[in-house]
């Protein structure tokens, strides 16, 4: 069973203006005492994603995990350390076929229903969400709340990601819901590394 950080940084490309504003961005991530990175490109060619990836793990070597969102192609590319997937994604035992067994592999779900499926297959980790109402993610699926997270902490002993609409002030709710980490976007663009540090301060 892996060991997943309180805090998951999502690095989305399409918060940054540019590759050198992105790779500052993870730099004080990583100062802030993230170890656990997602790199999220929705809008990017496939050569671009894996440019900026080979360049994080430039930067990152092993000072942190990094997970692809989507491709596992790109993932074993760019020699990263697992993938995440979601509903509309290659299956995960695709993907476990393709990145082996030694890498992370996430699932994202949505409801009761996705998350006990996907319990049954070798993801690593299982995300529920959106925990609450977010803008970073298009078509996000209704909101699960702290119910949605308690349910299906009783669903699954692997562990859980909760997502969406998380920061700082809400955080704590969602541990105590029954998540063992939580995946952030929004709340760590502006000052990521005092971000970052609050997160652990608030979550240890
Ligand atoms: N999946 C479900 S919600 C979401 C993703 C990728 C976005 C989370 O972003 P934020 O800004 O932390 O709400
Ligand atoms: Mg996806």
């Amino acid at each position: 069973m892996i060991s997943v950080p309180r805090l998951y940084a999502i690095v989305d490309a399409a918060f940054f203006s540019s590759t050198a504003a992105l790779m500052i961005f993870v730099d004080e991530l990583v100062a802030g005492g993230c170890t656990l990175l997602q790199y999220r490109n929705k809008n990017g060619n496939a050569r671009v994603m894996l440019e900026q990836a080979r360049e994080l793990k430039r930067r990152v070597g092993r000072t942190a995990k990094l997970i692809m969102n989507d491709r596992a192609d790109v993932c074993l590319a760019a020699g990263f350390d697992g993938v995440h997937v979601g509903q509309e994604d290659l299956s995960p035992e695709s993907v476990r076929r393709i990145v082996g067994p030694a890498r992370w592999l996430g699932v994202s779900t949505h409801n009761a229903e996705q998350l006990q499926e996907d319990d049954r297959t070798s993801a690593d980790y299982l995300a529920i969400g959106p925990v609450f109402s977010t803008s970073s993610k298009e078509k996000a699926d209704p909101v699960v709340g702290l119910d949605g997270v308690r349910r299906a902490r009783r669903l699954t002993r692997k562990p859980l990601v909760a997502i969406g609409g998380i920061t700082r002030a809400n955080a704590a709710s969602v541990i105590e819901a029954g998540a063992d980490s939580v995946a952030v976007i929004s709340d760590l663009i502006g000052e990521p590394r005092k971000s970052a540090e609050e997160f652990f301060r608030i979550l240890r």
